[in-house]
Order: structure tokens, then sequence, then C-alpha cells
């Protein structure tokens, strides 16, 4: 890093001058800095919580878990670290996960070019000095010829407006913002509003602490169980023995986690058959019960099989017939809102301290100094949970106020929806990348293998840039119109259309409705990139020149 003092620029702020400015210390930022670095660039990380983890680090309410297991979802790209490793159980839990992060960091020495609390609250492209100019909120200023957005997909929190909010004179949280001490909850009187993924995790815990807990729940969602487990040491062992097939097969797959196709449709069955393969595959847990048959996620009417028996599992489990008919989801299929994988969530509604109140009957008319209310009356509380997701996918990245070249706004550019070239850059905005962006697959994979592959892809970009003396790359214009229009091409072939979810902006008011992930697989997509890059970053507009950061 070179600093210069004021005399040097209009601006009164001190300015650092960097090859690349990393804005995150998640999984993706940990893993871009160990990349530039590598390729001797002079790289800082530029981090809003005091410690590397990203969403493992914000998303520490009780109950939280990955959803994919942990031999899957940790980082291939050193044989030596997945060897030496050793997780707990199968599906890992926060903390461990946090754990994890921190022992990367430190085996890596990365925490030496993190700015911990630190937040980008403008970014703009300098065209003179083709450089990013990156301001933060404590003053800082920064010059650098590559910006990364490492920020995660759900990273900006949803909190609903509620008229009376601010006069609510208990405690609130969010889940993605959970306080790092935790929180005390024996004894108290909690509502958790939302029952997504978080919800659905928290929810069980909470129940277990509370004196009484009120799940407000507006689109009631489909839950399989986990059966999580201390993972198995025979299992693991024979795991690491041949770790490479592993990841290689889960590079290779469309999930970035590798199942075998099941061969069979769920309609080619007889219905007794049928049945009884979802009793088996709902044994095995969440994944097991999505292989049993090959069309689930793609036929509705096969989808409609196993949307069916997960209403029967929750009509067996919940006693209260009106409470499991309310649980039912209903009127979208089965894995086009996010699944949620649980533990115990639908048999903690026989809990006699746990009351569920539907919000699609009721909603929220405000929220009072002492709870909420609805058309049924007051709700009384000591702490509202808020489990009501993310500004997805493109809120992370227009928190960051990023304006490109020629005054050009990315708010303005992604007003009808996010535009990006293969989700990892956009043009007018040269040598900023996207990691996990919108438009690649993204949440619809395993998120930690996308990372690697756009990382890899980012750094291998630059590397080639910086041998061939390119100083500025940007998606060109018509690659990026072909590539949005692929990604909706796409997602209109799959039953994704049904649902109003996240991953179209149907949770946020105002935000344009367009499907942000790309459904294409990731297979699919890291052959295009390697193609891409083997035909000298097809797509790309590269100038020559010098640098002036
Ligand atoms: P999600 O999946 O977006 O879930 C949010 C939940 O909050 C969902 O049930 C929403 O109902 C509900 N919600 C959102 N806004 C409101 C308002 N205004 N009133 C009542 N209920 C509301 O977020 P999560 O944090 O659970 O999970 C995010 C991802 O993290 C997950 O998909 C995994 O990828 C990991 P809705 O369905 O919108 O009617």
């Amino acid at each position: 890093m070179e600093s210069e003092g004021r005399s040097a620029t209009k601006a009164a702020e001190p300015l650092t001058r960097w090859d690349a400015v990393v804005v995150g210390a998640g999984f993706a930022g940990m893993y871009m800095l160990y990349r530039l670095r590598a390729l001797g660039l002079r790289v800082t990380v530029l981090e809003t919580g005091d410690d590397v983890g990203g969403t493992w680090y914000w998303n520490c309410y009780p109950g939280a878990r990955v959803d994919v297991p942990s031999l899957n979802y940790s980082y291939s790209f050193s044989p030596d670290l997945q060897q030496e490793w050793s997780w707990p159980e199968v599906y890992s839990s926060q903390p461990d996960l946090l754990r994890y992060a921190r022992h990367v960091a430190d085996r890596f020495d990365l925490p030496r070019d993190i700015q911990f609390g630190t937040t980008v609250s403008r970014a703009d492209y300098d065209e003179d000095a083709s450089a990013w100019v990156v301001h933060t909120d404590a003053g800082g200023r920064m010059l650098a010829q590559y910006l990364i957005a490492a920020v995660g997909c759900l990273s900006a929190t949803n909190v609903p407006d509620y008229q009376g909010l601010d006069h609510f004179e208990g405690e609130w949280y969010h889940t993605g913002r959970w306080p790092k001490g935790g929180v005390d909850l024996s004894g108290q009187r909690v509502a958790v509003i939302g029952t997504g993924s978080s919800g659905v995790q928290a929810i069980p815990v909470i129940a277990e602490q509370a004196a009484h807990l009120h799940v407000f729940q507006r689109t009631p969602n489909y839950s399989i169980p986990t059966y999580n487990a201390p993972l198995d040491p025979d299992v693991e062992r024979e795991w690491k023995q041949i770790y490479a097939e592993h990841r290689d097969r889960d590079h290779n797959s469309a999930g970035g986690i590798y199942f075998p196709t099941p061969e069979r449709s769920a309609l080619d069955v007889e219905p007794e058959e049928r049945q009884r393969l979802f009793e088996e595959g709902w044994q095995k847990g969440a994944f097991g019960m999505m292989q049993t048959f090959n069309d689930l996620r793609t036929d509705l009417r096969a989808n409609d099989t196993v949307a069916d028996f997960v209403r029967q599992q929750i009509k067996r489990i919940v006693k209260d017939p009106i409470v499991a008919e309310t649980l039912c989801p209903t009127g979208y299929p089965l894995g086009t809102k996010r699944l949620c994988m649980d533990t115990n969530y639908f048999q903690t509604f026989n809990r006699p301290n746990v009351t569920l109140v539907d919000l699609r009957a009721h909603p929220i008319l405000e929220m009072t100094p002492t709870g909420l209310r609805t058309d049924q009356g007051p709700y009384e509380f000591d702490v509202i949970v808020f489990a009501t997701g993310y500004d997805a996918m493109t809120g992370p990245l227009l928190r960051m106020n990023i304006t490109g070249r020629s005054g050009y706004r990315l708010a303005e550019k992604w007003q009808d929806g996010p535009r990006t070239y293969l989700g990892l850059g956009m043009a007018g905005f040269p040598n900023l990348f996207t990691i996990t962006g919108p438009g690649s697959p993204s949440v619809l994979t395993n998120m930690i293998v996308s990372i690697e592959q756009h990382v890899d892809f980012i750094a291998e970009m630059i590397d080639n840039m910086r041998r061939r003396a390119v100083t500025r790359i940007e998606p060109d214009e018509a690659a990026e119109d072909a590539w949005v229009a692929h990604v909706y091409e796409v997602s209109q072939k799959t039953l994704y259309k049904y649902a109003e979810s996240w991953y179209l902006g149907a949770n946020i008011a105002g935000k344009p409705r367009v499907f942000m992930p790309y459904v294409g697989g990731l297979n699919a997509y890291r052959r295009r990139c390697d193609q891409v890059a083997a035909r000298g970053y097809e797509g790309f507009v590269v100038t020559a020149g010098s640098v002036h950061a």
C-alpha cells in the first residue's frame, strides 16, 4: 500500500492506493484475497463486521445451520486444508462454520489485509485514472484498479416497514444481524415473524427457551427434516481418501453437490410404490427425498406428488388439525421458494407454549409499544424476531452506491432489474467484478462451489489482463444483453415462475420482478465461463494503456 497525503488531490480525505479492493470478508472475499495475493497484487479487503465469515458471522441466530453437508460445503482449493479440518456434524452449525472461517483466515494469514469495521459508502469509476475511487463510511478513500464485490447474495437485511416499530418498547432483532453475545430468551414472550429457512431453523430452538412463542406466518413453507447427526469418523476418513474425486463431481454437477440422477419419473410408478419411495426418502432427509425421482423439480404433476406427500407428513406430525392445515403450503410448487430443511420444525407446533398466527388471514396492522396488532386484537411480547429475509442478490450491490463510466449509476442501470454478463460484471462498469452476482447460478447451488468457480475465473482474468498489459475490461453491451435474455429464457422453462419468491424480488415492495439467479446449472455455466476464457474473454471489451492508480 502506498499512502498519499492531502496535498495531491482536491479531497481532504487521505487516499490509499491499491491494485484491488475486495468488499466483504466472507468465504468469497477470503478466497479472492488469497488468489490475488498469490498473483502479487496489493489488495485490501473492506469488511463491515469485526471478523471474517460473512453469512456465518452475521447469522448467529439460535439454530443457524448450513443446509448442505459440510464435507461438500467447504473450500476445495487447498488439499491440506480439507485434510486437516474435521467437521463435528454432517450439517454444520453457525459456530462451527465461523470457527472454520477463522481457521482458514489464520492459516493463510488473511487478516493482515482486511480492514474490519469498514463499510463502503460509495464507489465511483475515475476514467482519467482508470481506477475505482472507493469511499468508506469512516471517511477513508481508496484508489484501486480492480473493485471486486464479494458482498454475498443474502446480506442486505429486510425489516418490514411496519407502522409503529419505532415505538416498540421491547427488543427486536433481525436473524441476519443477531447480537454477537446472543440473546437470553428464557422466560420471555417472543414473536417470530417469517417462516423461511431462518425462521424454520430458529423457531424450534427459541420455543425451547421462551415462556411463549408466537409464530407469525405469511406463506407456509415446504420443509423436510435433515436428520442431522455427528459426522461418522469412518465416513469422513473414506471421504477424505478420495476427496479430489468428490470435489470434481461436485464442481461438475448442476447444483454444486453431486447426486446420481434418479432413473424414474414420479409419474411412472404406481401411487403405492411412489408413497413407499417417498417414505424412504423422507427418512433419509432432505436431499435423499428430492432424489427419489428425476422430475420432481421440473414437471408440475410430478411436483404435485411430492408436495402432496409433504402436506401429508405435516398433517401426520401436527396434532391440531387447524394448525396443521395452516402450516400446509399450497399454491406454489415445492422447491420454487427455497426448500427448507429442519430439525423438529413441525413438531414444535405441538408444544403448549407455541401459537401459530396466520398472517394471510389476519395481517399485521401495526406494531405497538407492547407488541403488535392484527384484526384479532393485540399481542404482547418482550422480544420480536424478524426472520423476514433479505433484499436478495441486488440489494448488497446497490447499497454500495456504485457509479461507473460517464456518471452511469448502477441503480439506474438496474432500475428494471439486474443486467450482468455471466453475473460477473456489467457493461459501463470497467474492472468491477461481482462474485456470485445476479445472473449466475449462485443461490441455486452449493454456494462455496460457486464462489470458488467465480474467484478462480476473476483471478485468472486479472492475471491474463496483466500479462497482456490490459488496463480495463468490461462486458460488451451485446454480450450482456444476450446473457440477460438467456437467463430469462432458461428460467421460463422451469417451475420457478409459479412462485412469488425472493429469487425474483417478490419479497421487496417496489423491486422489479426479474428472476435473478441463473437456473441453467452450475455445470453448464462453468463450461460457458471456461469457453469465454478460452476464447480470449469473449464478450468482454478490453482497453490497453496505463493505470494511474
Ligand atoms: P426468506 O426465505 O426470504 O424468508 C422470509 C420469511 O419472512 C418468509 O416467510 C416471508 O414470507 C416472511 N416475510 C417477509 N416479509 C414479511 C412481512 N412484511 N410480513 C410477514 N412476513 C414476512 O428469508 P430467510 O432468512 O428465512 O432465508 C433466506 C435464505 O437464507 C434462504 O433461502 C437460504 O438460502 C438461506 P413470504 O414467503 O414472503 O410470504
